[in-house]
């Protein structure tokens, strides 16, 4: 046999085997950890997105907290710590506790035609959120009214944390001064990884903690129910015009019974009669504007023979303007208010003030009680203000 023939000995044979073993094994080892690798990620991604998946349907339910807009008809007040404490049905934060928050809008109405109708009583209007225990797992629950049982909306959440600041981010426990929330959830793993120790809980559980802000629009907007207090005095000069100079003093009193007096001098007209006296009362129904706190009205009644106008002047402490003036007039209206406060309605600019939009022809004789009310559209978001005030003719 000639050397070039020859085959492999035993001796190479079993090294070329131990080679490729050796290779074998290391590829099988990376395939491994690679696999592992790749399952470990697809679990952490199942509690990344349960943890957004809660935080979204937090943010959008506490962003809509106090949502209360009404096109005719009455509003819920802002929540406030005493109207929380009385029961009284507001719109805002109705809980603000570090592991729950409780919240009311009016969004709907008993028929579920998605028109607000006055009330938090209605589907999602009155919702809750707080962690509760099912089977073992940790879930956050939703509750979607007072009387509702708790909806599963994530499960395997660890912790929920909520804190609610006021304007300037300070931490504040006062209802009425939140103006955003921080919320915080920490989701974990539905299983353990024996290869992963948390160094917090000394467990095997993957944990992932978000935290994000929510930023409920609609409680600087919403005010609370005029309360008039003897501390709150309004003193309007307004409205001088080539013939008549009105002056009005209002002052408002503890009983929230402001009174008018105004008096106009008419110089160049001998068949006006010289002196008016009119009344006005401010309602204390849930319209009433909250005088003060959000928009300064000032309505010069300016009582004439014939016809009257009427000056609506709107102020927003926010800096917002109004968009849309609108009035209606009833004679002898009593206290209903009318229907359709459509007629006429100004479009205003600033300084945001319908002077002169308004001309109201009087009814005949003396002593006859014109009420009046005006609805006020912000630019924004629609949001309307509405009052009713009423004067007394002398022709
Ligand atoms: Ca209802
Ligand atoms: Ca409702």
């Amino acid at each position: 046999m000639k050397t070039k023939d020859r085959g492999f000995t035993l001796i190479e044979l079993l090294i070329a085997m131990v080679v490729g073993l050796v290779v074998l094994a290391a590829a099988y080892g990376i395939f491994t950890y690679q696999n592992k690798t790749l399952l470990a990620q697809e679990k952490m991604a199942a509690v990344y997105q349960n943890a957004r998946i809660a935080m979204d349907m937090m943010i959008r339910d506490i962003s809509m907290a106090g949502y209360n807009h009404r096109e005719t008809g009455s509003m819920l007040p802002r929540c406030t710590n005493a109207l929380v404490t009385a029961g009284t049905p507001c719109a805002g934060i109705t809980a603000a506790n570090a592991t729950s928050i409780s919240l009311t809008m009016d969004v709907d109405d008993d028929d579920g035609t998605g028109v607000p109708d006055g009330d938090r009583d209605d589907a999602n209007e009155n919702i809750t959120y707080d962690l509760y225990t099912s089977d073992g797992v940790k879930v956050l629950g939703r509750k979607s009214s007072t009387s509702a049982s708790h909806q599963p909306a994530v499960e395997y959440v660890d912790s929920l944390g909520f804190v609610y600041e006021d304007s300037a981010g300070n931490p504040t426990t006062d209802l009425a001064n939140i103006a955003r929330v921080k919320i915080t959830i920490r989701t974990r793993a539905a299983a353990p990884d024996p290869e992963y120790t948390d160094p917090n809980f000394g467990d095997h559980y993957r944990r992932y903690t978000l935290t994000s802000y929510a930023i409920p629009r609609n409680l600087a907007m919403n005010t609370t129910t005029a309360t008039t207090s003897a501390a709150t005095t309004a003193t309007t000069t307004s409205t001088t015009t080539a013939t008549t100079t009105a002056t009005t003093t209002a002052t408002t009193s503890a009983t929230t019974t402001a009174t008018t007096t105004a008096t106009t001098t008419a110089t160049t007209s001998a068949t006006t009669t010289a002196t008016t006296t009119a009344t006005a009362t401010s309602t204390t129904s849930t319209t009433t504007i909250p005088t003060g706190v959000e928009v300064t009205t000032s309505v010069s009644s300016t009582v004439k023979k014939a016809t009257t106008t009427i000056d609506v002047l709107v102020t927003y402490a926010d800096g917002r303007k109004a968009k849309t003036i609108k009035l209606c007039t009833q004679v002898d209206a009593g206290g209903a208010a009318c229907t359709a406060p459509a007629v006429p309605s100004y479009s205003a600019s600033a300084p945001y003030t319908s002077t002169g939009a308004f001309t109201y022809t009087n009814p005949a004789g003396n002593g006859k009680v014109v009420s009046y009310w005006f609805v006020i559209v912000d630019e924004y978001d629609n949001e309307q203000t509405s009052d009713k005030k009423s004067f007394t003719t002398t022709n």
